[in-house]
């Protein structure tokens, strides 16, 4: 529906590792990790968004690929879509974030058991974890 803001984030993943980025802001979130990204602005391809965010955020250019999963709606008015996205080119840093860091399967899984997942992206763990596998 116009009017919803779409949000897309980036699965950049690295030999059995994906990036996850520590949020700074809001209050609610701060602390909890997520996969990096941001709002989808006019004009914009879901695909453009995410290599301007991830430029913006991580000051690294991507390539990006398929969606991870189908577009969810945590709630009315967002929609949130995570792409597969892989390095081009730089070394990531935490522009925005409080910190990055590269997680393996298990790392992830106990980041999810302490709740240190921001809510919106709980629903991913299941396929970053089935990445995170075959590679
Ligand atoms: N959001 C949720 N999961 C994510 C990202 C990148 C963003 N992985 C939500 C949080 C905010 C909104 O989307 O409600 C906009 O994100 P940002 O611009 O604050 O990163
Ligand atoms: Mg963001």
């Amino acid at each position: 529906m116009t009017g919803d803001v779409l949000v897309v984030a980036g699965a950049v993943l690295h030999r059995s590792r994906v990036l996850l980025a520590q949020r700074d802001y809001p209050a609610e979130v701060a602390g909890l990790w997520e996969l990096p990204g941001g709002k989808v602005e006019s004009g914009e391809t879901p695909t453009q968004a995410l290599i301007r965010e991830l430029c913006e955020e991580l000051d690294v250019r991507v390539s990006v690929g398929a969606p991870l999963a189908d577009v969810v709606t945590p709630r009315e008015g967002l929609k949130l879509v995570a792409h597969r996205a892989r390095i081009v080119s730089g070394t990531p840093r935490a522009v925005e974030h409080r910190a990055i860091a590269w997680v393996d399967a298990q790392r992830l899984a106990e980041l999810d058991r302490n709740s240190q997942i921001v809510p919106n992206d709980i629903g991913w763990i299941r396929e970053l974890t089935a990445e995170l596998q075959v590679r």
